[in-house]
Parts: structure tokens; C-alpha cells; sequence
């Protein structure tokens, strides 16, 4: 007999639009029935005659609202009921209110995937509620979150492997944000090339988020560090207890100056950066924006440092993602480099989560 799995999806933006087109194109022995698409105006509810090239437009032009959180559980309650089948919530959202409410899902027997970053690196109470030796042995559902770090990139999946088979994690330190690998990169290939010229090209290619404020804060790569941090068995507590060296300088960080105010003062402070830069160089280096975890002396960095230019995160290209696993067993660092940003990518990461789910439910 065919295998079968429910799916219920929410959100339907950059991520979330490639994972249902990659999930409808994908051939596999094990059948999804899509039961439920939706995003925070519209849904379809129990859709039949779903594919790659008519999705989108049904959710469009569909008149039914989404659905709150206690009617989408009860929604899919229900429809496990009815088809006697285990269902998985892929949640492509960022909001915080649905990672809220992982722990009722999962009660229910509702496995989870997602990208979303918001349940791993919030209040330390969240995380231990979805990781507690209890849930642990009574876990009829799932929860898979790869893509929180490094899109598609196998690195929670690998930190997870390191620890189940025994091996001591001593320090984890990479580049975890695709729009700041660009901009650093960048920034080093040339004497003349201005900070802010680069932020204004990496916003253009679509690296940055629409306000590259959200990206430059750190805030993205702090909450990145919070989850390998905790994975590895260091409870950081929350967002709070990190120091963030944002890159936005404190005279541009009034939340009331708009993105276009902030874009057109930030050469004002390219001399700032310029100069840390030409430091840097001084001493044979480049700066790299980077995150890390250090398990031996209970440290977490996030922020600018100076790296040798022999050193494997001097040498990355474009908008790569690179961590470095330093373990008891791997005294050279087990290294994880590419592609760390995009819809495709990250996409592929919450739909190989979703797989594993299914063939193990
Ligand atoms: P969008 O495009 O804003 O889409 C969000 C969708 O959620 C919309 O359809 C919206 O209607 C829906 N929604 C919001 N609230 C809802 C609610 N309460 N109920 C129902 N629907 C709701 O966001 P994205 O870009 O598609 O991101 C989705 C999730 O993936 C977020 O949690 C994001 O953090 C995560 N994610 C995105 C990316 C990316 O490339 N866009 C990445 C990783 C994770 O690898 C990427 C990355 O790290 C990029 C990063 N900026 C970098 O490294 O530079």
C-alpha cells in the first residue's frame, strides 16, 4: 500500500511560493495530500486538483479567509481524524504567534518543518517546551527546522548527528548571513570600493531584506547562533543576553528614520568602516561579519572580525554561507560551505525536512 501524509502549509511569500511549486513537481513513493494552503489573507481548505502551475492562482482568487491558529489546529485535527493519516504543518511564516503554538500542534500529533527562526532563538522556555526529555520519549510528532540555518545547507541536521554520537562540541563559528557574506566579500576586493555603494548593489540584487537595516541590526545572525548555541547545549536564555555588534551606526538608529533617509545618510560613515578595513589590512587581514559559539569558555560573538587572508572564510564567494565545526573528534574543524540564502535553496532544506518526516511518521 502507498504510503500517504497530510500537509498543511502556511505562508506563501518567498519561501513558502518554491516550497508548495518544489512539493507539487516532486516525484516520490510516498503521497502528500496538501489539505490546507494559506497565508495571512487568504486559504484553501481541502483543495483538490492542486499542481506547480495552478496553485497560486486558486489561492488568489480564493474567498476563504486563513484560518487563526485554534481553527487550523482544529481543521487539521479533524482531517487526520477523518483520513487516519499522520499530517505535518510546514509553517513558512515568520510570525512569532504560530511558533507560539508548536507545542499544541506537536500535543496533537501535528509534526512540524520550518524555516521559520522564531521558536528556536525566542524565550528559552519556547525552546525547552519543544525539546524536553519528555516530549523527546513520548514523540509521536516531528519537528525539523534545518533551515533556520543556512537554507539548505546540512548543518543542524549534522550538529545533531556530532552530539547523538557522542562527540563534544568546542566551538562553532561561521558567516550565517547570506546579505552580509555579499557585503563583506565585497568590501575586500578593492581599496576604493565604498561600504555603503555595496549595501545599496546588495539590496538591488535582492540579498538584503527590503529595509537592510534588518540585516545589518545582526539580529538575523545573532537568532542563528542562539539555535546552534542551544543545539549544542548552551541555554542562552534569550536575544537579550547576546552583545550584537550591529552595523548600523547609532546616529542612523532612530526606528523612525525611513529606509530611503537611512540609505542616503549611511556614506557619511563609510570613513568609520574604511578604516577598520585598512587596519585589518595592516596586519595581513579582512573583516568578515561572523557568528560564533565558543563551548569551552561559555562565549557567544556576534559581530566584525579579522581573518587571515589563508583563511577559509577570506576566500568565500558572493553570498555563501560558511560554518566551521570544531568537535573532540574533529580537532580540524568539519567545514560546511555554500549556498546559505534564497528562496530555492531554503525552500529545497523545509521539503527535505518535510520527507524526513514522512518516512518517519
Ligand atoms: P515572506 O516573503 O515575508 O512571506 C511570509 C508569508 O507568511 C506570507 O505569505 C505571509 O502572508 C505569511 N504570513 C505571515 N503571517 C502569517 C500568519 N499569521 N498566518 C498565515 N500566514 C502568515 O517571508 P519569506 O522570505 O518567505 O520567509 C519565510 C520564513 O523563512 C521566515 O521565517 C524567514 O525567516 C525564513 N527564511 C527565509 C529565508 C529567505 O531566503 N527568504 C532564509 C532563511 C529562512 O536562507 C534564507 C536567509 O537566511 C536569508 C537571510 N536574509 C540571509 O542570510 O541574508
Amino acid at each position: 500500500m502507498v504510503k500517504s501524509v497530510n500537509v498543511a502549509i502556511v505562508g506563501t511569500g518567498v519561501v513558502g511560493s518554491a516550497f508548495v511549486s518544489q512539493l507539487l513537481r516532486m516525484s516520490s513513493s510516498i503521497k502528500y495530500n496538501v489539505i490546507y494552503i494559506g497565508n495571512a489573507d487568504q486559504s484553501l481548505k481541502a483543495p483538490t486538483g492542486l499542481s506547480a502551475d495552478n496553485w497560486a492562482s486558486a489561492l488568489q482568487s480564493s474567498k476563504t479567509p486563513s484560518l487563526s491558529i485554534p481553527d487550523l489546529l482544529e481543521f487539521l485535527k479533524e482531517q487526520s481524524s477523518i483520513t487516519k493519516l499522520p499530517t505535518i504543518l510546514v509553517d513558512n511564516t515568520s510570525s512569532l504567534a504560530i511558533a507560539q503554538s508548536y507545542p499544541k500542534f506537536l500535543e496533537n500529533k501535528i509534526s512540524i518543518a520550518t524555516p521559520n527562526k522564531k521558536a528556536f532563538s525566542d524565550n528559552y522556555s519556547l525552546w525547552e517546551q519543544l525539546f524536553n526529555e519528555s516530549r523527546k520519549k513520548n514523540d509521536t510528532a516531528l519537528l525539523y527546522h534545518e533551515a533556520t540555518v543556512g537554507a539548505g545547507l546540512p548543518i543542524i541536521g549534522t550538529l545533531n548527528d556530532l552530539i547523538q554520537t557522542g562527540d563534544k562540541i568546542i566551538k562553532i563559528e561561521g558567516i550565517f548571513s547570506g546579505s552580509l557574506s555579499f557585503i563583506f566579500n565585497s568590501f575586500s576586493q578593492s581599496d576604493d570600493i565604498k561600504f555603503s555603494d555595496i549595501v545599496l548593489k546588495a539590496k538591488e540584487l535582492g540579498y538584503t531584506e527590503p529595509d537592510p537595516r534588518d540585516d545589518l541590526g545582526g539580529l538575523d545572525v545573532a537568532r542563528k547562533v542562539i539555535i546552534l548555541a542551544r543545539i549544542s547545549g548552551f541555554g542562552i536564555n534569550s536575544l537579550n543576553d547576546l552583545d550584537i555588534e550591529s552595523l548600523i551606526p547609532k546616529e542612523l538608529s532612530s526606528p523612525t528614520l525611513s529606509t530611503a533617509d537611512f540609505l542616503s545618510q549611511l556614506p557619511n560613515f563609510d570613513d568609520q568602516i574604511k578604516q577598520q578595513k585598512i587596519d585589518a589590512a595592516n596586519e595581513g587581514k579582512v573583516l568578515r561579519f561572523v557568528g560564533s559559539v565558543d563551548l569551552v569558555n561559555n562565549k557567544v560573538f556576534v559581530g566584525i572580525a579579522k581573518y587571515d587572508k589563508s583563511h577559509p572564510f577570506a576566500s568565500l564567494q558572493g553570498s555563501d554561507n560558511v560554518i566551521s565545526i570544531q568537535t573532540e573528534r574533529y580537532t580540524n574543524p568539519l567545514i560546511v560551505q555554500g549556498a546559505g540564502a534564497g528562496s530555492e535553496v531554503t525552500a529545497a532544506g523545509v521539503l527535505a525536512d518535510t520527507i524526513k518526516i514522512a518516512q518517519r511518521v
